[in-house]
Formats: C-alpha cells, sequence, structure tokens
C-alpha cells in the first residue's frame, strides 16, 4: 500500500474523514480498495481531450503535451475535490488568481506533502514523480481548461427509444414479484443487478452507464431508472418478460441523480437527472426520456454571493405536495423547487440553505425534506408544501444520511436521523411541529456509534431496529461491521453485527455499505463491497433475531454497493 492512502495512517485518517478530500487519493486504487479510494475520488468520466486549453499570462509556459498529460492527472485524481474549473468544492480553489500569487515554489510543496486539511501527499507518496509535480504546479497556474457543455443537441444523439411505449406489454410478462425486487448498483461493472427478495437469485444483469451510481423508481412502480457518472440513464421496464432498458439518453459528462415526477395526476409522466457536468438539470419525457427543458445551475452562492461556474447538482427528491422537483444545488448552497406543470413557462422557487449540498430525504410525513449541507455541518429543512426553508439545523462533522432514517423515539416523538462521514456520531432531529413543537428541527438525541466514516444509516416503519454502517472507517472492524440500535431503548448502546465476516469471502478490503430493506421490512441487505478483483457479496439479516439469514455470493456480483428494493424507492420508505 501507498502512503498516500489514507488508511495508512490513523492521524490523515481522521483529517481525511473529517474534510473527505483525501478520498479523492487514488484514480486506480493499487491496492483494490475500491471504497477507501473511491469515494469523492472516482475518476472524472470526462474527457480531458475535450477540455479547451487557455494559457495564461503569468503563467509558466507549457507545451501541448505538457498541457495534455498535466490535464489528465487533474481530471483522474483532482477534479472530485477541486471541480473541473478548479473554484472550489470540497477541496480549496485553485484559480489563476490565486495560484500565481502563491507562486511556484509554494504550489510544488503542497503538492508534494499535501496539508492536515485533507490533501493528499502526492509527491512523497511516489504517486506523482518530481517532474509530475513540478508539472501541476505549473499548469494550476493557468486557467483552468474548460469541458464543452451538453445542450439538447448533444442529448438528442445520445437519446435512444428500444421499445417504443406503444410496442412494450400492456401487462406485467413475468412472475416476478416488483415490490420486492431489489435493484443493485455493480459499480465498478457498469452494471446493475436484478434481485429477487424472496428467493436472493439475480433475475436479470442489465447494462448500465460508467461507475453506475444510484436507481430510483417511476410512481407507478413499472419503471427503473438507473444513472452512471457518466451521465447516462437507463429506463428499465420491469413489466417485461425479462427487464431490460427501453430508453437511454446521456443528458451531460458527469452525473449522479434521477428521479421521477410522483405527485398526482403526474405518475410517470416527467423524469429529471442532475449533472456534475455542465451544471445542470433536465426534464425529460416520463415514458421515453426525451429531453424537454434544460435548466442550467450557474450562479451566485447563498452566503458570500459570489459567482460560481460550476454548481454541481445533487440530490433531486419529487415533491408530494406540489407538481414540483426539489433540485439540491451544492457548491451555490441553494434548493430549486421547480414547477413542471408548465415547461415553456417554467416557475421555479430558490431557497436560500447552505453551501455544499448533498444527500437527504423525507421526514415521516413527506412534507419536509431533510439534507445535508455536508461541508457547513447542517442539515437543511425544506417545507415542500409552503416552498420555504423551515429551518437550518447544526449537526456534527460532514452529516451523510443517504435518505436518513424516519422513526418515533420513545421520548421525543417523531424524529429523523442522520450518521456522519467525520465525527461517531448520530442524531435525531424532532420532525413534529404539530405533536411536538418544542423538539421540532432541533437536534433532540446524539448517540455515540462505532466511529467516523458513517455513509448510510436505515430503520423501516415495522422495524424497532436502527442501523448504523461505517463503511469509511479506517479500522477494519469497523468498515466491515455495523451498529444497531433499540429503537426503544436507544441509550443502552449499540450491538455490533460482524457483516463481512458473515459473508467469508477471503481477501480484500471488503467496506460494509447500505443498509436496505425488503418490502416486509424484516430483512435487512448489506453490501459487503470488496476490490473489483476480490468476491464481494450481498448479506441478508434477518432483522427481528439480528442473526444471518443468508450470503448472496454469485460471482457476477462485482463490487455491489447501493441496492434499492423497488417498494421502498417507489414510496420513499426509509
Ligand atoms: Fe453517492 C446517493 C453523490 C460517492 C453510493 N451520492 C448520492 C447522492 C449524491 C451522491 C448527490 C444523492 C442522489 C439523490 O438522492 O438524488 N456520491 C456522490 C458523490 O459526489 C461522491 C461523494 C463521489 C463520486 O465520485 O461520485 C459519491 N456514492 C459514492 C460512493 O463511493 C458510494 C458509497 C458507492 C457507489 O456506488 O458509488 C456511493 N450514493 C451512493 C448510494 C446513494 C448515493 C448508495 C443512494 C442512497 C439512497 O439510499 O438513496
Amino acid at each position: 500500500m501507498r502512503a498516500s492512502n489514507p488508511f495508512l495512517k490513523p492521524l490523515a485518517v481522521a483529517v481525511a474523514i473529517a474534510s473527505f478530500g483525501v478520498m479523492t487519493a487514488t484514480a486506480t486504487p493499487k491496492n483494490g480498495d475500491p471504497a477507501g479510494a473511491a469515494y469523492e475520488g472516482t475518476s472524472s468520466p470526462i474527457s480531458p481531450k475535450s477540455a479547451k486549453v487557455v494559457r495564461s499570462p503569468g503563467a509558466p509556459d507549457l507545451t501541448d503535451a505538457e498541457f495534455e498529460k498535466a490535464k489528465k492527472i487533474f481530471f483522474e485524481r483532482c477534479a472530485g475535490c477541486h471541480g473541473v474549473l478548479r473554484k472550489g468544492a470540497t477541496g480549496k480553489p485553485l484559480t489563476p488568481d490565486i495560484t500565481q500569487a502563491q507562486g511556484i515554489d509554494y504550489l510544488k510543496t503542497f503538492i508534494t506533502f499535501g496539508s492536515p486539511a485533507g490533501m493528499p501527499n502526492w509527491g512523497t507518496s511516489g504517486e506523482l514523480s518530481e517532474d509530475e509535480v513540478e508539472l501541476m504546479a505549473k499548469y494550476l497556474m493557468h486557467e483552468p481548461p474548460a469541458p464543452p457543455e451538453w445542450g439538447l443537441a448533444d442529448m438528442m444523439a445520445t437519446w435512444e427509444v428500444l421499445v417504443a411505449p406503444e410496442d412494450r406489454p400492456k401487462k406485467k410478462l413475468n412472475n416476478l414479484d416488483l415490490e420486492n425486487l431489489f435493484s443493485v448498483t455493480l459499480r465498478d461493472a457498469g452494471e446493475i443487478a436484478l434481485i429477487d427478495g424472496k428467493s436472493k437469485e439475480i433475475v436479470e444483469i442489465i447494462r448500465t452507464g460508467y461507475a453506475v451510481h444510484i436507481s430510483r423508481m417511476s410512481a407507478s412502480g413499472r419503471y427503473l431508472f438507473v444513472i452512471g457518472r457518466d451521465a447516462a440513464i437507463n429506463m428499465v421496464d420491469l413489466w417485461m418478460e425479462h427487464p431490460d432498458t427501453v430508453a437511454k439518453i446521456k443528458i451531460g459528462l458527469e452525473a449522479r441523480s434521477v428521479e421521477t415526477s410522483k405527485y398526482k395526476g403526474y405518475e410517470d409522466r416527467y423524469a429529471v437527472a442532475g449533472a456534475y457536468w455542465p451544471p445542470q438539470f433536465v426534464i425529460m419525457d416520463g415514458e421515453t426520456l426525451e429531453p424537454k427543458k434544460i435548466v442550467g445551475t450557474r450562479g451566485m452562492t447563498v452566503d458570500t454571493q459570489e459567482y460560481h461556474p460550476e454548481p454541481r447538482v445533487a440530490a433531486i427528491v419529487a415533491s408530494h405536495e406540489h407538481p414540483e422537483f426539489i433540485v439540491n444545488v451544492k457548491e451555490t448552497g441553494k434548493i430549486m423547487l421547480v414547477n413542471y406543470e408548465n415547461l415553456e413557462n417554467l416557475n421555479s422557487t430558490t431557497i436560500d440553505a447552505a453551501r455544499f449540498l448533498h444527500d437527504g430525504g423525507w421526514d415521516s410525513s413527506m412534507r419536509y425534506f431533510m439534507t445535508a449541507a455536508n461541508q457547513s455541518n447542517k442539515i437543511a429543512v425544506v417545507d415542500s408544501k409552503d416552498r420555504e426553508l423551515e429551518a437550518l439545523v447544526d449537526v456534527g462533522k460532514i452529516p451523510h444520511p443517504g435518505r436518513g432514517a424516519n422513526f418515533v423515539d420513545p421520548e421525543h416523538g417523531p424524529v429523523w436521523a442522520t450518521s456522519h462521514l467525520g465525527d461517531p456520531t448520530i442524531q435525531m432531529i424532532g420532525t413534529d411541529p404539530e405533536g411536538h413543537p418544542d423538539k421540532a428541527w432541533k437536534v433532540v438525541r446524539t448517540l455515540n456509534g462505532q466511529g467516523g466514516g458513517s455513509l448510510f444509516i436505515k430503520t423501516h416503519p415495522k422495524s424497532k431496529n436502527l442501523y448504523v454502517d461505517t463503511a469509511l472507517n479506517p479500522a477494519e472492524s469497523v468498515s466491515q461491521s455495523v451498529a444497531v440500535y433499540d429503537i426503544e431503548n436507544l441509550e443502552s448502546g449499540y450491538e455490533v453485527l460482524p457483516i463481512a465476516e458473515w459473508a467469508n469471502l477471503g481477501e480484500g478490503p471488503k467496506r460494509v455499505v447500505q443498509p436496505e430493506y425488503n418490502v416486509a421490512g424484516d430483512e435487512v441487505w448489506f453490501s459487503v463491497w470488496n476490490g473489483k478483483e476480490h468476491r464481494s457479496a450481498i448479506v441478508v439479516v434477518d432483522d427481528k433475531t439480528r442473526k444471518l439469514k443468508k450470503v448472496i455470493d454469485d460471482e457476477r456480483l462485482i463490487t455491489p454497493t447501493g441496492k434499492f428494493n423497488v417498494y421502498n424507492t417507489q414510496h420513499d420508505v426509509y
């Protein structure tokens, strides 16, 4: 293992998790640890060649070949944190006004040794040679080369309807229990596996985009939407004899989120997807993916009111209160409520929240959207009915709830919970302004979990258990197990379930990630996310007894990460 790997050095690790910048350290993890190196650090799918070079006065000259090499290194290793245009995201801004003032020696030192704030030690780790460090220092003093835009014509050129709506089945043609089907992300294979919840057998493997990320359901439960980091969307018809892609499109050069219209009367009418590059989202036809309306997100930041050229689109949820999509714009810290009733006269409300909006989900009433402004250490609460910011709640370091967990706290009433990347706490926020007005939008309870590095937390309305993963924790015993709390007795501590040990997979980093319930709420599925060359598995736990129920270790399960139960995803059950 290399010294730049954050999991080697406990101090660096703490800092890494706190900033989660170091997670970008490696584009191609030689140690085979997909989670540690890949979180925030996926090599950008944008082709460096496509980014136009701008030679800047005041910067040391570079040849064309040197520019090409520097662009490649930057896109593969640095863009995840610093942003494609280097305006700053989870990493610091690196625009020429700043870098030229810092000068070449400062930049070289910084790149060589890294920083306690999370910058990897690219030089001393041997990851970059001395010449490469010098090249990158010079490169950073030039204007950032911008990748191309991606407008309607580009989208249309990639749009394919493989089976037209009129040629699709009129009724379900398979015997699958769709409500209990799971769509499983096979990240590094660029595929999803559809797994039957009862038999636990893989029923289909479907090719998707590069470093496939998440799945979402249409309101009717018929169509499954999958998005890859290369911004490729697959729309899968679950009614076909063998569920398969019926339409696809590429909505940009890099993306993370997709969602469908869920408001009454608009079921299955629209889909929406958000891009990291170009910074934009697009509303599409919900049956064919035909792009209808593209909206750019460039604009002013919420706090300093300064122009940001690259505010990436993070989580998107579909409102149940209005025909609207709720769109997190990460770097400006704004949440857009985009009304899809009239796409020609698009009406949208912009809510000022806090910078670095990332993931989130509904409270149990599905009126309030609870979303993490992760580097601001806040949860923003959006009232989707009155279309306004209800609260900004201070929480622990780098909240990362996934969609969060809703349950009734025995002392505080209905709460929504998040865990954190940067500290070991799990926090509950009161979500019942009517019944428990004094608790609403306040942290009412803080528990200590196994450690930092948590990505996902989960419960189910029928369960009395709350599961917390710690997939990015540096300690193997912690990243390979999960903590489970008794909701009725939260202060009595947690039980540790040794999920990776149960999977018995042999070699590899084996991070345990993302609890997901089945439709009945009596089983919880965990991914044991191993290296691409190693064996991975899904471990199914009996929720009542907390005992192992089944290990799904089919060899086709390559790097399984997110799991999306059709019913729970369709109905926002979490
Ligand atoms: Fe995700 C959700 C972005 C890395 C697994 N991830 C999300 C969402 C965003 C996001 C914006 C919310 C989507 C929504 O609700 O519409 N993820 C990012 C990144 O920018 C980041 C940090 C770095 C990157 O390069 O992509 C990143 N994500 C990861 C991983 O490394 C994970 C752990 C494994 C993987 O498969 O890539 C991962 N992200 C997930 C999962 C969800 C998710 C499983 C959905 C959780 C849910 O319960 O809905």
